[in-house]
């Protein structure tokens, strides 16, 4: 059985744009992976349809009630393959990084709840045993684009959907080593007066693999203090991301 995702939102119809295209859109076709998106509306017991009601305290907005949500995992869960992490998608979660994404790429597949409204039941959440994941230090409308983001990098890393090694080649560039990638350049080799640093064109490989290095280590100096002093001690020795082959 291929990994699955199978989402629960009150907009199916998201899904799978993007990951209909491109890479991961091949691969949904090719039955690498495959998706279901499951309305959650479908899942309310009472004629209007209702998944949601008024926080209990006060405030604004809505949150989704735990028993809808509670029948759309159920649910989702009998679709198998058994043992899929259920993830809850919210600005309140755990930072999703890299390492996070190659666990779960290696596991069997995804369930993924789209909050919307200002939550979701936290006892639901609770009672499920979800993990809630954030996808970064900033607010989204609901958790769809977060789920869409989670899915392409999972994807991207599962058995035959980029060519050979490309993904764990790059993956090393921003998950084991810890750097940035250096910056990448193609003809004309002078373009509006700009020219492409010499080394590039000098087809003396080290020299390259050693400039990159360089590169890749000065750029995340200066953007990612925080990735530059938890990189990875063994790879920055053995020279980080452009340790490996040049253009691997
Ligand atoms: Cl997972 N959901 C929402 N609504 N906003 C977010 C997010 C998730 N991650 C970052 N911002």
């Amino acid at each position: 059985m291929s990994w699955r995702a199978t989402v629960l939102t009150l907009f199916p119809e998201m899904f799978p744009g993007p990951l209909g295209h491109s890479l991961a859109g091949r691969a949904l076709r090719e039955g690498r992976w495959a998706l279901s998106a499951l309305d959650i509306r479908g899942f309310a017991a009472d004629r209007h349809r209702t998944v949601d009601d008024a926080p209990f305290g006060g405030g604004p907005g809505m949150v989704m009630r735990p028993d809808v949500v509670d029948a759309a995992c159920a649910a989702a869960l009998a679709e198998g393959p058994a043992e899929r992490p259920l993830i809850y998608l919210t600005p309140r979660g755990r930072l999703l990084d890299q390492a996070l994404v190659r666990d779960l790429a290696a596991g069997p597949g995804l369930i993924l709840l789209c909050g919307r409204y200002e939550g979701v039941d936290q006892r639901v959440v609770e009672a499920r045993g979800m993990i809630e994941l954030s996808i970064g230090d900033y607010v989204l409308s609901g958790g769809e684009p977060a789920a869409l983001v989670l899915l392409d990098a999972c994807v991207r890393l599962l058995p035959g959907v980029m060519g050979a090694g490309a993904a764990s080649a790059e993956e090393e560039s921003h998950g084991a080593a810890g750097l940035l990638e250096y910056p990448h350049y193609t003809r004309p080799a002078e373009w509006q007066g700009r020219r492409v640093p010499e080394v590039l064109l000098s087809g003396h490989h080290a020299e390259v693999a050693r400039w990159r290095r360089a590169e890749s280590e000065r750029i995340t100096r200066e953007r990612r203090p925080d990735l530059w002093s938890r990189r990875d001690r063994n790879d920055a020795a053995e020279g980080g991301i452009a340790g490996h082959p040049a253009a691997a």
